[in-house]
């Protein structure tokens, strides 16, 4: 791996002689990773994964089967981990069980197979349930860093996610040294080591977005790390499409939305309330939009920044962003590492369970903005199932801020599937988010405000704002049908017809 100029790259990033001995190769790391082992892993979305130990775990996996024995690993990541390290290690149906959260087509489509075993849990909820036992011993952290200091602490690379725990409750420890990572990244992550379990929990003290409660550095026992792998590998670039007329209206309702609300007085006027987003290109649209918006010193407090981010860091309308990973794209990660310097002093990097803690998220106000795949005519969402039964990619971090948000909002395109399917159906036949977390739904054709409404009126505001005009036939007739029963209840519904649309999806591939 090392070239010339490589190995005096790497000789800097490891000033530890302890660590420095225990350099290795990483086909030699991951003999130290047994059949059945639980596997913890750095990543969150496109950064962080680690790089050369991934393929060579693949390898050991494939030569194992090749010879006659079975090898899986239960594996527990940030949240999403670079797309080749879900893709290597599914197509070697290494994975016997995968938590918290995937996006990938092969593992999405191993699971929905049931040849691989998912849980899918909140992303603040990891960590204290991996303390808690739920998922057995950690056998083997593998953890990305940008390198080792003098007193042997660990700089982090471009994500934190669960991190600090896996080095704390693995049994042996590989580190993959990183010399790609920006050595300027050092001192833009916030490691906080104050969390315990009940009853010995403390009150976490950040009341603004931009307060430090931690440390630069992981803190990690020697005697755990059994391998030191050298890389200089770049981070996936996570991909994104230009926004397109129907982010883009999206975008501007949102928009219109904040300022209705400063209006009301509800939300301060140049800064609102720190913003959270969630990952794609309705989210990127919003957060690109801002800069229209005349907003100064705004703050975010996310889960991952995009490169929308960079561009407002730049222009002074985002003043601070706090998240657990970066996720950028190609063109992103080149204006990040071209300008390190600059956007070190606007960005905090965080474990994942500080920054989608519910206390934090609460206290400081977050405006939620979440993606959904349909949302039914009460406001009871569904992320993560397609027709309520195969797993898209999982609940993420989206429960987390929808829960304890000031304004709870989820944005999605009216349709999917070329205008097969309508995200605004009569029941909703997965529920991640329940009607008392969602408060505002916004789709292209517009905005329902949900807040201070009753069901039978949050259904009119659905269906009136927010549906598709070749779905709004169908479901006006279906809540008039319901509302005339008899007995029709506080939330009418027809329990024969509920599903009829996610039916006659299954039967003839469109919902018309
Ligand atoms: O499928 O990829 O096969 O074309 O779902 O849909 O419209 O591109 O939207 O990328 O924003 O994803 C909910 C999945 C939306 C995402 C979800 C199909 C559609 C397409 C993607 P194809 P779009 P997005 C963390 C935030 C949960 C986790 C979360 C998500 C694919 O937002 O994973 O919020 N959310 N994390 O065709 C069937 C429907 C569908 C549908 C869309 N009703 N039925 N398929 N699709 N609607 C918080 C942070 O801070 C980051």
């Amino acid at each position: 791996m090392s070239t010339s100029s490589g190995e005096s790259r790497i000789a800097n990033r490891i000033r530890n002689a302890t660590f420095a001995q225990r350099v290795t190769s990483a086909a030699d790391a991951v003999r130290f990773i047994n059949p059945g082992d639980t596997v913890a892993i750095s990543g969150f979305a496109s950064g962080g994964t680690p790089k050369d130990t991934i393929p060579a775990l693949a390898d050991r996996i494939r030569d194992a089967r090749a010879g006659g024995s079975d090898f899986t690993i239960n594996l527990l990541t940030g949240a999403s981990v670079s797309a080749s390290t879900e893709r290597m290690l599914s197509e070697v149906e290494g994975i016997g069980l995968r938590m918290p959260y995937q996006s990938e087509p092969t593992a999405r489509q191993r699971i929905n197979r049931g040849q691989m075993e998912y849980v899918d849990i909140h992303l603040s909820h990891v960590a204290q349930q991996v303390w808690q036992g739920y998922y057995g011993h950690v056998n083997v952290a593998i953890v990305e860093v940008a390198g080792i200091t003098e007193s042997g602490e660990l700089i982090p690379s471009a994500s934190i996610g669960n991190n600090k725990t896996w080095l704390d409750v693995a049994d042996k420890i590989i580190l993959e040294v990183n010399s790609w990572v920006p050595a300027e990244l050092e001192g833009i992550h916030d490691v906080y080591y104050g969390t315990a379990l009940p009853p010995n929990r403390k009150p976490i003290q950040i009341t603004r977005v931009d307060d430090r409660i931690g440390q630069t550095t992981y803190r990690v026992d020697p005697a755990k790390v059994v391998a030191v792998v050298e890389t200089h590998a770049r981070d996936a670039a996570s991909e994104l499409t230009k926004p397109d007329a129907v982010s883009e209206s999206i975008a501007g309702q949102v928009l219109d939305f904040f300022d209705y609300e400063v209006r009301a007085g509800r939300l301060p006027a140049d800064t609102l309330l720190p913003l959270q987003a969630g990952i794609g290109n309705v989210a990127n649209a919003v957060l690109g939009g801002l800069d229209r918006g005349g907003y100064k010193n705004l703050t975010c407090y996310s889960e991952v920044l995009q490169d929308s981010m960079l561009a407002l860091i730049k222009d002074g309308t985002v003043a601070h962003a706090s998240s657990t990973s970066l996720a950028l794209s190609e063109a992103g990660l080149e204006e990040f590492v071209a300008n390190v310097d600059t956007y070190r002093n606007h960005i905090t990097l965080r474990p994942q369970e500080i920054s989608n803690h519910p206390e934090v998220v609460r206290r400081l106000g977050v405006i939620a903005m979440n993606g959904m795949l349909e949302a039914d005519i009460y406001g009871n969402v569904n992320s993560t199932h397609v027709m309520g039964t195969k797993i898209m990619n999982g609940i993420g971090g989206s429960g987390d801020f929808a829960r304890n948000g000031y304004v709870s909002m989820f944005l999605s395109p009216s349709t999917a599937r070329g205008g097969s399917i309508s995200a605004i159906v009569p029941m909703s036949p997965h529920v991640d988010h329940s009607e008392h977390d969602t408060q505002v739904i916004v789709t292209e054709q517009g905005l329902a405000d949900l807040r201070g409404l009753s069901p039978r009126r949050r259904a009119r505001a659905i269906i009136d704002n927010c549906a598709h005009p070749d779905y709004k036939p169908l479901l006006d007739d279906y809540f008039a049908r319901a509302e005339a029963l008899p007995d029709a209840g506080q939330t009418p519904h027809l329990l024969g017809e509920a599903f009829s649309l996610h039916q006659r999806y299954q039967e003839t591939g469109s919902m018309r």
